[in-house]
């Protein structure tokens, strides 16, 4: 049967990206997307169409056409056809071609002692998680890829020149295509790095950008953002009802004129963000089951209530899959922002040993955070997949 192929994938961590190519072959994905008004979340167990998912197969259509939203509304087109060459082992140079153009740019490596192949995280500008002994670092510097210097840099940056200054992706989209070429380099070129060991993390606007790099690079087998509040681990419509309550929040209306994370097309959702076809419970949920721990702050503009709330969404989408584990939320009491605090250690360690250094370790039920009810910005329960 078809999808006997698929169900062995839960019992692990990581998913070959040539069996994600064979499953999604099978999926007819819609090309527009509902707009009707809707306060609550987004149900993650509905198609767009209305009808019921009610296994896993229909949950891995439900993936593509909830990721093919995202694209279509808030993040841009994420291009799937570039080829690679590359070469070095500290400093990673890549060459990406698409439509018979290329661009270089360069990663550094740092790697443990040692014989590998080593686990890596890929740091966004740079690590502000301790990275442990035993992992490697690979060093992204995303603004190069696509520009975040405020509203006038849309359209700049190596991704932009290969696609045009007019493509839709927004700088986070752009990022994670740059994440994915690395992992095409660390596939193709002997390292030292176990490409089915990787990580990406990155705090704040970064922090969002490692969020969208685990959603959308499938290889990528956990995710670590950190901080990224509105825009990443926030749910746009919890943090516009914060807003409403009297909070100092993020919201989607400011965020589009501070900077260019996200497409042209999310322009015309950013005010009304309850006509959003999707909310970031789904973005994370697009990670499951790989790996995921959001690690988050209470400073008001992140949102607390807000991440707290939509990430206790994305784990229903993960236990609905049977992966609840595989995805964990750390919130720490006010503290300053991207200075990693002691008492998210314990989760940090659990999820790094689990996903990177093939180790035993509990990753059952994080859920750290303020108090933030989650049946209040849902009208869906989740079902149990198989
Ligand atoms: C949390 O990330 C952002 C935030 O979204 C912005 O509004 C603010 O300007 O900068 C934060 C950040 O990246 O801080 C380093």
């Amino acid at each position: 049967m078809k999808y006997s192929i698929i169900l062995p994938f839960l019992a692990t961590t990581v998913i070959a990206a040539p069996i994600v190519e064979e499953r999604q072959a099978t999926c007819s994905v819609p090309t527009s997307f509902p707009k009707t008004a809707n306060s609550k979340l987004p149900n993650p167990f509905k198609f767009f169409d209305g009808r019921a998912v009610t296994s896993l197969a229909d949950w891995e259509c439900r993936q593509q056409e909830v990721q093919a939203a995202l694209e279509a509304q808030e993040l841009g087109t994420f291009p799937k056809t570039a080829t690679v060459t590359a070469s070095g082992t500290s400093t990673l140079s890549i060459t990406a071609s698409d439509n018979g153009k290329s661009i270089q740019f360069s990663v550094s490596i740092r790697k443990p002692s040692g014989s590998g192949p080593f686990p890596a995280i890929i740091a966004y500008g740079a690590a502000s998680i301790p990275v442990p002994n035993g992992v490697a670092t690979i060093t992204f510097n995303n603004d190069q890829i696509g520009e975040q210097q405020g509203g006038n840099s849309r359209g700049r940056g190596r991704f932009f020149d290969l696609y045009g200054s007019g493509h839709s992706a927004g700088a986070t989209t752009a990022w994670a295509w740059g994440v994915d070429r690395i992992m095409d380099a660390l596939e193709k070129v002997d390292t030292g790095i176990d490409p089915k060991r990787v990580g990406v993390t990155g705090c704040s606007r970064n922090g969002k950008g490692a969020m969208v790099a685990a959603a959308l690079v499938k290889r990528i087998a956990l995710g670590l953002p950190q901080e990224s509040g509105s825009g990443g681990a926030a749910c746009w419509r919890i943090s516009d009802s914060e807003k409403a309550a009297g909070k100092n929040i993020q919201t989607p209306g400011q965020i589009i004129g501070e900077n260019v994370w996200f497409s042209k097309n999310f322009d015309s959702f950013a005010r009304q963000a309850t006509t959003l076809a999707t909310d970031h419970h789904q973005l994370a949920g697009l990670v499951a089951p790989r790996g995921l721990l959001v690690i988050e702050n209470e400073i008001d503009w992140l949102g607390p209530v807000s991440t707290t709330a939509c990430m206790k969404a994305a784990r229903l989408i993960y236990k609905a899959v049977g992966a609840a584990d595989n995805m964990g939320l750390t919130g720490s009491g006010n503290h300053n922002h991207c200075q990693f605090p002691g008492n998210q250690q314990t989760e940090l360690t659990a999820f790094i040993n689990k996903f990177l250094l093939n180790q035993s370790a509990n990753t059952a039920n994080i859920e750290k955070g303020p108090s933030a009810d989650v049946n209040r910005y849902i009208d869906w329960s989740a079902p149990t997949l198989s």
